[in-house]
């Protein structure tokens, strides 16, 4: 008979696991939580450690991104765009499960942001980022996606 935990799993776990759709672009966006707060002592409406955090811990978690090809920051966001066709034999980032991107994007996120922060004198900060990962089609340019967010911002 099998293990409590192996039943645990294959019974109720995986079967509440969502994969996202395979040779179809991906886009992961991190979300600064609560930001507002956080950026009330930085210079506005840019400072420029906030930014260089932000690009630092971007740049980092891309290099986390299994087919990651592009980066688009905006204020406390990061957007990603994810590929697994450049071959046919191109595997996808942790096969496109969506829990498992969302979850450790934010937490990479956070903790390379906190840590770069942390470099540039801020302290030991607790900054937590959110996730969300989600297909789009390949007749629509990944980079529409993040651009939407800049268009976003400036018609507020
Ligand atoms: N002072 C300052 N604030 C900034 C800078 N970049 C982003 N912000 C602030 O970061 C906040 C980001 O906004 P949102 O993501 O919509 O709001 P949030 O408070 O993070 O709320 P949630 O994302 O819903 O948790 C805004 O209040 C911006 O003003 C900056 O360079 N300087
Ligand atoms: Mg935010």
């Amino acid at each position: 008979m099998k293990s409590l935990g192996d039943r645990m799993k294959e019974n109720y776990e995986i079967r509440a696991r969502h994969y996202l759709t395979r040779r179809t672009p991906v886009i992961v966006r991190v979300d600064g939580r609560a930001f507002h707060t956080l950026t009330k002592r930085f210079a506005k409406p840019f400072d420029q450690k906030f930014i260089d955090a932000m690009t630092r811990a971007a740049s980092d978690l891309f290099m986390e991104m299994q087919g990651c090809k592009m980066a688009y920051i905006q204020s406390d966001e990061a957007s990603f765009v994810l590929t697994d066709y450049d071959r046919h034999a191109t595997e996808s980032w942790f096969d496109y499960r969506q829990s498992k991107i969302e979850s450790l994007s934010a937490s990479l996120m956070s903790v390379f942001f906190n840590e770069h922060m942390c470099d540039m004198g801020a302290g030991l900060l607790t900054a937590a980022f959110d996730s969300r990962a989600f297909n789009i089609p390949r007749m629509k340019s990944p980079t529409t996606s993040c651009g939407g967010r800049k268009t976003g911002i400036e018609t507020q």
